[in-house]
């Protein structure tokens, strides 16, 4: 099982080199010194036990399983528009409530984008996108500045999304953005039905890590007057 493991994350660590060696935007760096730019975590605790692989520069494909069918619902949006491969596996105490499964599943999440990172070299670093859907409309604006910062500016009237409560997303990008270490704007301009808001949150998300996490090749380095963004 390690073995196979470990071949499968080879083969992924290639194909991204052979990607990023052939983007054609001019970023020319020999294929050695590219980063592999995904991670594979697992988290066990006596809560939850998640698994998530994630890959920077994919295509969208995701394979989600979280036992919260709307976060399910949600990470697949999150992947196909940031255009990350996602496998996330959950299994957590539902019976509870759903509170620990989304909460830790946005922690892994967050660890598997800080180990893919790596120490950052060559990131745009900051992104934003503004997004609709139909009468709602979010901004999220992030800086992977190695500085957990979350400003949370999504007031939703109804507390529940079906069997999901709304309150759970606000823990989620909270441990997310923790475990980035980044600054998270997350910003309601307008809305009505809850699915709308939450979903253009994570679309507005998507997009702006998308663009924070790429690569500029006008960068060398790391994109900081201090050197660093550790
Ligand atoms: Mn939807």
């Amino acid at each position: 099982m390690a073995t196979r493991s470990k071949s499968t994350a080879v083969k992924t660590k290639r194909s991204a080199k052979a990607r990023l060696a052939t983007t054609g935007d001019g970023f020319k760096k020999p294929s050695s010194d590219l980063p592999a730019r995904s991670a594979t975590v697992q988290r066990v605790t006596r809560e939850t036990r998640v698994y998530v692989h994630l890959t920077l520069d994919g295509s969208g494909k995701s394979e989600i399983s979280t036992g919260v069918p709307f976060l399910n619902h949600m990470l697949e949006s999150f992947a196909k528009h940031g255009f990350f491969d996602l496998t996330v596996k959950a299994s957590g105490d539902l019976d509870v409530d759903d509170h620990h499964t989304v909460e830790d599943v946005g922690l892994v999440l967050g660890r598997a984008f800080r180990q893919a990172l790596d120490d950052k070299r060559g990131i745009r670093r900051f992104g934003q996108a503004t997004v609709p859907l139909d009468e709602a409309l979010c901004t999220a604006v992030v800086d992977i500045s190695g500085r957990p910062c979350l400003v949370y500016k999504m007031p939703i009237k109804q507390e529940m999304i079906g069997t999901f409560q709304t309150e759970l997303v606000h823990d989620f990008m909270k441990a997310f953005s923790d475990e980035v270490g980044m600054n998270l704007h997350l910003i309601l301009h307008s809305g009505r039905n809850p699915h709308h808001i939450v979903e253009a949150a994570f679309k507005a998300l998507a997009r702006a890590m998308d663009t924070a996490t790429s690569l500029d090749p006008r960068i060398s380095g790391v994109l900081s007057t201090k050197g660093t963004l550790s």
